[in-house]
């Protein structure tokens, strides 16, 4: 494990990071879960080799607490969003969206809890269209053979 607490920058704990990831000579990295904004010099690095999913329909509600900001905007649809990760935060190039109806009993652990279950089934899709070579980034657009259209989610109890 890398601590971020053990070190004095952001830039010095990615440096570490892509140091160990490097060791590996991984084909692709997935972020889950992974709660540190990345430096510039860190995306630049493994610029269309990074995914991330986000639990909103970006370019709506990048950053967090994405299921309350939702809710409050009075919201009819959410979702989750995989991107390619760039320095900007949750900016990157699109790579493919689910949807959920936003219920009238929703908050947001129920709306979180429905958005997971897509969540679920998009971010591994892509690493498999990924490792299949029917994923990727070119000249900072997203190239996919099927050009996956969004996945919809019809409202169900949780
Ligand atoms: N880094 C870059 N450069 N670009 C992205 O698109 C990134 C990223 C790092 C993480 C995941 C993201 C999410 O989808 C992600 C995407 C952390 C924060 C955040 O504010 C925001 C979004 C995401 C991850 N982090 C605070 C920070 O100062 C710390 C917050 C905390 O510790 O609770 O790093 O959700």
């Amino acid at each position: 494990m890398i601590d971020h607490k053990q070190f004095s920058s952001r830039e010095a704990f990615d440096a570490k990071l892509a140091e160990t990831i490097d060791s590996f000579q991984p084909d692709l990295l997935v972020l889950e879960s992974f709660m540190r904004i990345l430096t510039p010099e860190f995306t630049r690095h493994y610029e269309g080799r990074l995914l991330n999913i986000h639990p909103s329909l970006l370019p709506a509600f990048p950053g967090l607490h994405t299921h309350q900001r939702a809710l409050e905007m009075g919201c009819k649809i959410a979702g989750c969003t995989v991107h390619f990760v760039t320095a900007e935060l949750d900016h990157g190039p699109i790579v493919s969206q689910g949807v959920v109806n936003i219920l009238a009993d929703d908050n947001a652990d129920s709306l979180a809890a429905r958005i997971l279950k897509l969540e679920h089934q998009l971010y591994p899709d892509a690493v498999r269209r990924f490792a299949a070579g029917q994923l990727r980034l070119i000249d900072g657009k997203v190239l996919s053979h099927d050009n996956a259209p969004a996945t919809l989610m019809s409202p169900q109890p949780n």
